[in-house]
């Protein structure tokens, strides 16, 4: 690991993978209590990935998460209460609860998903770098000015066996567009190991067939994410193209809720376990004499206190009415019985 460059620093990267650990570890016991339903897939023993890549982009920078994305979503700053109270499916979500888990959206903060669909983000992310290609001075945040804005696309490795990696890879090679391809590659994709699904296991590798810079990172370490994310996407803004960067972690739980592991051993998992990035942080810092008891027990303290905050923002919070229930999903238009009038109008365009 290399040294971390000031304390405070370093204390808030220690602080926001604490942030997620404790808010996912709660979000299972409220799973348990039938408070959160549906999908839950946590991200713990990943943390370090979202909490030192995320640092390195702007505000003005775009964000495409997977279905696994409550840590990035809380780490680019969306509050926790709006988090929470869209896995209760409260109207006061994030995404009004008509998302849950897998769907958390900013739009204020850029943060464009929470996709369900398996490599669905890459091709949205193309998308949204074209944009920022073709446009760069009609962005209000820009103000008149290419400011290089980037897109970061995270998805795991179960999506490199998607078509969609490969046409996303090669588009925004061809068209030099401002994105980074981040792999969060734990290993498996549900109960697939990546040796079971792919000839070739080297992510980082898959990039030269696009002529894209790719590198490997260990993803148990914080801070070598960062230092790699911030040559990343400096190489990105200064007009470069694309890059990818494969980070190595793992999960620690089950996929979703409950599995029963059967495609991996418990040996495996407590080998991964003693690079729990959290506590190999809390060693290293304290190993430096830089943190104390005193001030991990600060830490936890005000984290407590944030998530009973959100939770009781989420129990608070409202069921979207039942007249409101097709809002937004169908058109006044085609939601009426087609009458002739609808008809035309479909037909006009
Ligand atoms: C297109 C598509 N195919 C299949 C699924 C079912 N599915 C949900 S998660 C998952 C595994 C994805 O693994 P990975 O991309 O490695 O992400 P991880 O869960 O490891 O974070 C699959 C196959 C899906 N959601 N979308
Ligand atoms: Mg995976």
């Amino acid at each position: 690991m290399s040294t971390p460059i000031t304390q405070e620093h370093a204390f808030e990267l220690l602080r926001q993978m604490l942030r997620i650990r404790r808010f996912e570890e709660k979000c299972a016991e409220l799973y348990s209590l039938g408070k959160i339903r549906g999908f839950l897939h946590l991200y713990i023993g990943e943390e370090a990935v979202a909490v030192g890549a995320m640092p390195c982009f702007g505000p003005e920078d775009a964000i495409v998460g997977t279905y696994r994305e409550h840590g990035h979503a809380l780490i680019r700053g969306t509050p926790m209460g709006p988090l929470m109270a869209e896995l209760y499916g409260k109207a006061n979500g994030c995404a009004r609860g008509r998302g849950g888990s897998m769907h958390f959206f900013d739009a204020a903060r850029r943060f464009y998903g929470g996709l369900a669909i398996v490599g669905g983000g890459l091709p949205v992310a193309v998308g949204l770098a074209l944009a920022q290609k073709l446009t760069p001075f009609v962005s209000p945040l820009n103000k008149g000015k290419d400011k290089g804005e980037v897109t970061a696309c995270f998805f795991g490795d179960g999506a490199v066996a998607e078509g969609e990696f490969h046409e996303s890879l090669n588009l925004a090679a061809l068209w030099k567009l401002p994105v980074l391809f981040l792999c969060e590659n734990n290993l498996y994709a549900m109960g697939t190991a990546l040796g079971r699904h792919q000839s070739q296991t080297d992510i980082a590798r898959k990039a030269d067939a696009y002529a894209i810079s790719a590198e490997a990172v260990n993803g148990m370490d914080v801070l070598a994410v960062e230092a790699a994310t911030r040559n990343a996407v400096d190489f990105v803004r200064a007009g470069n193209g694309p890059y990818l960067l494969e980070y190595r972690t793992y999960r620690f739980r089950a996929h979703s809720m409950y599995d029963a592991e059967l495609y991996r051993t418990k040996d495996e998992v407590a080998q991964w376990k003693q690079r729990d990035p959290i506590a190999l942080f809390q060693q290293q810092l304290r190993a430096e004499g830089s943190l104390t008891d005193a001030h991990l027990d600060s830490m936890e303290t005000a984290i407590a206190a944030e998530i009973a905050g959100a939770v009781s923002f989420a129990e608070n919070g409202l069921w979207e009415p039942l007249e409101d229930l097709a809002k937004d999903v169908y058109t006044p238009v085609i939601s009426s019985q087609p009458s002739a009038i609808n008809l035309k109008l479909i037909a006009e365009g």
